[in-house]
């Protein structure tokens, strides 16, 4: 049977790097990267609604940053703080209240991890977070370090399967990345294993009694609205012929 995650208060979605630059058309594109935006969306929705800690981390590099072939790195420049390509996707939906990680900002240091040199720990410590589930770009980089380090942490983790894409610069890379993460205690999940989005409501919503309040409130309304607009006689008058 599968494990049913149902978000709550106490577990942070962390979305890595859905930045212009690592999307199709960006300068360090990872292949269908946009594909898995809407099933983030629909991820950071369901955590939102549960009041989870929502946080997206940036790759936030200088001009000059050790990872650019310029400085004998591997990458092209990507991501170089303040441009369009370091952007978030407008595609996605962060909502007011989500927590941006910057990372990678230091230029004599590569950091793919979100924890690394920033306050992330701290950040989910202050809010009492016991559970990370994690998706976003890339597989190979970015989220298995950042995985690696969350087991570390003693952090439940759990990688987002369905809306994680790599690079694989050598074939094999991201699936070695994921034996890598599962061996060291990372579980996996994928949307079917969440309570379908409308089963995810608050629950004072859906309680019985609330709902079947909810006509009596609407003709309540609708009543106020009729005596504003016709003057309180004539609606007497009307409630009499009736
Ligand atoms: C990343 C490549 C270059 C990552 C960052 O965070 O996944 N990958 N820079
Ligand atoms: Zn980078």
């Amino acid at each position: 049977m599968n494990q049913t995650y149902s978000p709550k208060e106490t577990d942070a979605i962390l979305v890595t790097d859905i930045q212009i630059d690592f999307l199709p058309g960006g300068a360090l594109p990872v292949k269908d990267g946009d594909k898995i935006i809407p099933v983030l969306n629909q991820y950071i929705n369901q955590f939102a609604k549960a009041k989870a800690q929502i946080i997206a981390s940036r790759d936030w590099h200088p001009t000059n940053h050790i990872s650019f072939q310029a400085q004998g790195g591997p990458w092209p420049p990507h991501c170089v703080r303040g441009t369009e390509g370091a952007k978030f996707s407008p595609k996605l939906k962060l909502p007011e209240q989500t927590v941006v990680i910057s990372k990678a900002t230091d230029p004599k240091l590569e950091a793919y991890s979100v924890f690394d040199g920033t306050n992330l720990s701290d950040e989910l410590h202050k809010r009492g977070v016991r559970r990370i589930f994690i998706g976003g770009l890339a597989t190979d980089y970015c989220i298995v370090n950042t995985v690696l380090d969350a087991l570390k942490l003693n952090f439940e983790t759990i990688v987002l399967m369905d809306a994680t894409l790599g690079i694989n610069v050598h074939p094999g890379d991201v699936d070695r990345a994921i034996e890598t993460m599962l061996k060291n205690g990372a579980k996996q999940a994928t949307t079917t294993d969440f309570p379908l989005p409308e089963d995810a409501l608050p629950t004072e919503t859906a309680k019985p009694d609330q709902l079947e309040q909810k006509p009596t409130l609407r003709s309540a309304t609708k009543k106020k609205a009729r005596m504003r607009s016709r003057g309180v006689n004539k609606q007497v008058r009307t409630e009499r012929k009736g």
